[in-house]
């Protein structure tokens, strides 16, 4: 029998880590996701790759666990001896981070050291993948590469930092192979409903449908490199094949305002923005990072990534999926996961 490679993901329900576990399972891998327990269903986003346990063909396996847990993820990692461990698992709001900080402090940031030390203390040789973000590089002024200064902008950038940082010293210290991916926005119809780009793919096509009239948003001057998140995964699991650990910046190189993804998602259903959109200063940050534009030469020309797909084509792919998504909805048949979209979910309006 062929040798099977064993991935562990944490944040497996969320955007990447279903992009993730599909892109592993089709590698042939068995993948173990850690998930949180809830009173709900959390998991339909990848409710489309499970199979029964006691099914032989079954290569997704799901564990209850919490990146606040250390015990839990000693007691998991020495069961499931993974060779790839990848940290997706964070509170991971820019804006919600500023209404509980401690909180994103304890699982965006100490819940990476959390793992780490899991890792070592279950006396694993496997190979780590720490999810660092853009905004680590917050107010230093585009372009941001591996080079550029941190001036994180929120509680979250700051417990990203942290993160970054003992995932270095991890690897420094204990010779682990522990990686930063450095990836600036990634968005897909899997997106969660309450970050920008979903929030606007959403609401266009529920005004296109006639059933919203308004959309209430905040700073629509803030530039970002938006990308797919499709494509960013491969980057992800790139940076673990590669001889050496190091850490890659993952962008498209492309800013866009959020009023050009505005018009660029209005404009492809016949729509007029500025008849729709209206101001609310709720969403609004008290310290807001103006402009992210990234250099993703070294992923290039290091791991052969190219990504092919920037923000006005993805604004234009998320609008026809959520289009799709909502002449669906109410019809608890359909697979929302291939539809790509959760638009059934009534909660999903949160205020933030
Ligand atoms: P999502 O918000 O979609 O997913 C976050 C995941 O983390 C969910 O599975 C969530 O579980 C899980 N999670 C939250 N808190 C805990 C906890 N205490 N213990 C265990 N799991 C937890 O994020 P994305 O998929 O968009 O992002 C993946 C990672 O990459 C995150 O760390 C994010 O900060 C980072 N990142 C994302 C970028 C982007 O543009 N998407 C850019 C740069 C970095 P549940 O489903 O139960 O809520
Ligand atoms: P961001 O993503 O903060 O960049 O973090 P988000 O989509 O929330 O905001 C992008 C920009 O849009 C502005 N904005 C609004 N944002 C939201 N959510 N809602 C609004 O109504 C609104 N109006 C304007 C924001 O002020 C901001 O400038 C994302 C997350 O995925 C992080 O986990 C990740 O690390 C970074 O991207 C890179």
């Amino acid at each position: 029998m062929p040798f099977q490679k064993v991935a562990f993901i944490t944040g497996i329900t969320g955007q990447d880590g279903s992009y993730l576990a599909e892109l592993l399972l089709s590698k042939g891998y068995e993948v173990h996701g850690l998930i949180r327990r809830a009173s709900t269903f959390n998991t339909a986003r990848i409710d489309h790759l499970y199979m029964d346990p006691h099914n032989p063909d079954a290569r997704l396996f799901l564990h209850y666990g919490d990146l606040s847990d250390g015990a839990r993820l000693v007691t998991l990692l020495s069961e499931i001896k993974p060779q790839e461990v990848y940290n997706l698992g964070a509170q991971s709001h820019v804006r919600v981070s500023f209404d509980e900080p401690e909180h994103t402090g304890d699982t965006t940031g100490v819940g990476a050291m959390r793992l780490l030390e899991a890792v070592r203390l279950a006396g694993l040789h496997c190979r780590f993948y720490q999810a660092s973000s853009s905004e680590m590089f917050g107010a230093t002024p585009p372009p941001q590469d591996e080079n550029t200064p941190f001036y994180p902008r929120s509680p979250y950038g700051a417990a990203k930092l942290y993160a970054y940082w003992v995932t270095k010293n991890y690897r420094e210290g204990y010779g682990m192979y522990a990686v930063n991916g450095i990836l600036f926005n990634h968005e897909s119809p899997r997106r969660g409903e309450t970050f920008v780009t979903r929030k606007i793919t959403r609401a266009v096509a529920r005004i296109k449908a006639g059933k919203q009239h308004e959309l209430f948003m905040g700073n629509l001057d803030a530039v970002r490199d938006w990308g797919y998140a499709a494509e960013y995964v491969e980057g992800m699991w790139r940076m673990l094949q590669a001889d050496q650990p190091d850490d890659y910046v993952l962008a498209t190189n492309v800013g866009y305002t959020v009023k050009d993804f505005l018009e660029a998602s209005f404009s492809h259903v016949g729509l007029n923005w500025q008849d729709h959109v209206r101001f609310d200063e709720r969403y609004l940050r008290p310290t807001e990072v103006d402009a992210l534009i990234g250099d993703a030469t070294k992923a290039r020309t290091e791991l052969g990534w190219t990504p092919t797909i920037d923000g006005v084509q993805l604004a234009k792919l998320m609008v026809e999926a959520d289009v799709e998504a909502l002449s669906h909805e109410g019809s608890p048949w359909i697979d929302s996961v291939q539809l790509g979209s959760w638009a059934n979910r009534k909660n999903a309006a949160l205020q933030v």
